[in-house]
């Protein structure tokens, strides 16, 4: 099992992050940002990793820090669990749709942190959650996860949809760049010898 746990704490938040990337989809999620943890369920379900989050922010003064150190906290956990990459896929993408909404994510383990994100959302808010939070979760995930991530949200006009095919494309790609390829056996997947 390709697991890791990590404990972050900052004067802005506590957080404690376990994920087993070769699980079944269980989510257990207590982030203080229930948008969030409904973003977050939906990686564990269509990236069929198992992903525990506990986390206590300065949520008083919004959920910023909070949603940002969630995703660093989250990329740090993937950056450990993948390991040295040996027999991945190292690339993964997916398309998903919900109704009118479309978004792709394309993700790379190629050890450098890079992120474009392309979603116009419609609405600045979706309920309490500020959309420009979704931007900040990548961007903190990407960083410390050493991963390239393109996200592109193609069409959509109702904002928590644009958002929810966001986080399911990505569970989805996720799932595909960390699985093992059996014909891949222990290589690691670059010409370099090292990612
Ligand atoms: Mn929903």
């Amino acid at each position: 099992m390709r697991h890791a746990r990590i404990c972050r704490k900052t004067a802005e938040t506590q957080i404690e992050v376990e994920l087993n990337l070769d699980g079944s989809g269980v989510a257990k999620l207590d982030s203080g940002v229930p948008f969030l943890d409904h973003m977050l369920d939906q990686i564990a379900r269509h990236g069929l990793l198992d992903l525990t989050v506990t986390a206590k922010g300065d949520l008083h003064i919004d959920g910023h820090h909070t949603v940002e150190d969630i995703g660093i906290t989250i990329g740090e956990a993937l950056f450990q669990a993948v390991g040295d990459k040996r027999g991945i896929r190292r690339y993964g993408h997916a398309y998903v749709p919900l109704d009118e909404a479309l978004s792709r994510v394309v993700i790379d383990f190629s050890g450098r942190p890079g992120l474009e994100f392309h979603v116009p959302f419609t609405r600045a808010m979706i309920g309490a959650f500020d959309v420009d939070l979704a931007h900040e979760f990548f961007q903190g995930l990407a960083n410390h996860a050493r991963v390239t991530l393109h996200i592109d949200n193609l069409r959509g006009e109702n904002a928590h949809h644009q958002c929810e095919t966001v986080f399911k494309a990505f569970g989805r790609a996720l799932r595909m760049a960390a699985e093992r390829d059996a014909r891949a056996l222990e290589d690691i997947p670059s010409t370099k010898g090292a990612l």
